[in-house]
């Protein structure tokens, strides 16, 4: 079984959409297997998207994600990585597709409501980042 790590943005949480995405995730084969509701810091956020550092949006993304609390997951199930993905959508809500996250509750590239790990091996760092004590 596969594991990725979701998370419901300040933005979908502040819009109380926290069931609505966790009911998506479970209809579609995906189980929540530990979650928890944080608000964490803009050094914290910073070190969770270093892989951002270089882009001209990583202030405003980090200053974002610790604005106000998130919700975060770790999904498990058959190609849990891509499945998640697939839910959610493109980066940018105007180009999801339809029915997905991002379409559906996303209000901008910045603010689009959910993240999910790119690859397994980038799940299992996220995962750790989160749930390893
Ligand atoms: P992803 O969340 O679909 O994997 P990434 O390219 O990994 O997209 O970007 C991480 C996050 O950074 C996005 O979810 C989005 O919130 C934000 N972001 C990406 N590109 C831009 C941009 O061009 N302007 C502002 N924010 C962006
Ligand atoms: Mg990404």
């Amino acid at each position: 079984m596969e594991h990725t790590l979701s998370i419901i943005k300040p933005d979908a949480v502040e819009r109380n959409l926290t069931e609505e995405i966790k009911s998506i995730f479970t209809k579609n084969g995906l189980k929540i297997i530990n979650s928890k509701k944080i608000h964490i810091s803009k050094e914290e956020a910073a070190e969770f998207y270093k892989v951002h550092q270089s882009k001209p949006f990583y202030n405003d993304l980090c200053a974002y994600l610790s604005s106000g609390p998130i919700f975060v997951m770790v999904l498990e199930g058959e190609d849990a990585v891509a499945k998640n993905r697939k839910l959610m959508g493109a980066t940018n809500p105007k180009d999801a597709e339809p029915n997905t996250i991002r379409k559906l509750y996303g209000i901008s590239i910045d603010k689009n409501s959910v993240h999910g790990s790119d690859s397994v091996e980038n799940a299992k760092i996220e995962i750790d980042f989160f749930f390893k004590n």
